[in-house]
């Protein structure tokens, strides 16, 4: 007998991946945790029904998400993950020899622990020295620590359930305050095919807070659309002009990806494109369909 996992992803479209087994499958109070294992040998870790990193593709979304603000900042040393209990995120933080401290701010334990059993390749950063992992409200954490951390990286889960307030406005304050006076923040942003409205809002909100937002992409086949992307927010530095060339043992990203990735197709640009003030001269003139 054939066995699948399906993943919904929209009321109309759905991935699946034949498993070979199950391996974790607990109920926290929190969430849903599966880890499996397709029949291509390749471990999925899974919440509330949705895919959050699978062997296939992790190291695109990891890589992608730490290195392109960690490379923006000068010297990045004192760097907060929130979510991420998997350790991936973390993985790649501590690849950066400038980092002294990264603490992980993981609400659910459960999260942390199928990792540590399971998928030793993502977890084996949290035995790390310089991580200290929090368990606990990620956003109370950033309440709680002002003018502490020259990056933070937010890597949530989708926008429902507990992480709706990842997502949210006061989060992009606090996370802001958290901040060092040279700071820079950067976080998963979802797929510009099916979650066009939320990116258009997230990065207008983010515009009210940080005199740099910008947005970029990477190709992550495993969640919806393939095309994922992330937004980074930054007090001082641009991720474009200001972007360091560290020497990184990576597998998507170099400098020259770093730099492309903030290249949009017009329709992604077009949801984050500020919208013109309108003149009299050109009284007809909208913004586009996005903000
Ligand atoms: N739809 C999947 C979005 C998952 C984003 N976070 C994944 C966490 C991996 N460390």
């Amino acid at each position: 007998m054939e066995l699948w996992f399906t993943e919904k992803q929209t009321p109309g479209v759905a991935l699946s991946l034949k498993v070979a087994r199950t391996i974790h499958r607990e109920k926290t109070r929190y969430q849903d945790i599966a880890v499996l294992e397709t029949v291509d040998n390749r471990r999925v870790l899974v919440l509330d029904g949705y895919v959050m990193t699978t062997d296939l593709d992790e190291f695109v979304y990891h890589e992608m998400i730490t290195h392109v603000p960690l490379c923006t900042h000068p010297c990045p040393q004192k760097v907060l993950v929130v979510g991420g209990g998997d350790g991936g995120t973390m993985r790649e933080v501590l690849k950066h020899g400038s980092v002294e401290t990264a603490v992980l701010a993981e609400i659910d334990e459960g999260v942390i622990e199928a990792s540590r059993r399971h998928l030793p390749h993502l977890s084996g950063s949290l035995q790390d020295p310089r991580c200290r992992i929090m368990v606990g409200d990620g956003a109370e954490h950033v309440r709680s620590r002002p003018g502490e951390y020259d990056v933070i990286i937010c890597d949530s889960t989708d926008p429902v359930g507990a992480g709706a307030v990842l997502f949210s406005e006061d989060f992009y304050r606090a996370s802001h305050q958290s901040l060092t006076e040279d700071g820079v923040f950067c976080a998963q942003m979802e797929s510009p095919f099916f979650y066009g409205e939320l990116i258009g809002r997230v990065v207008r909100n983010l515009r009210q807070i940080f005199p740099i937002v910008r947005l970029y992409l990477a190709v992550v086949p495993s969640y919806p659309g393939a095309l994922w992307s992330f937004v980074l927010a930054s007090k001082k530095y641009d991720p474009v002009r200001d972007a360091r060339t560290v020497d990184l043992k990576t597998r998507y990203y170099t400098p020259e990806v770093h730099r492309a990735a903030f290249v949009l197709p017009k329709f992604v640009e077009e949801l984050v494109r500020p919208q013109s003030p309108q003149s009299p001269q050109s009284p007809q003139a909208p913004g586009p369909a996005g903000p």
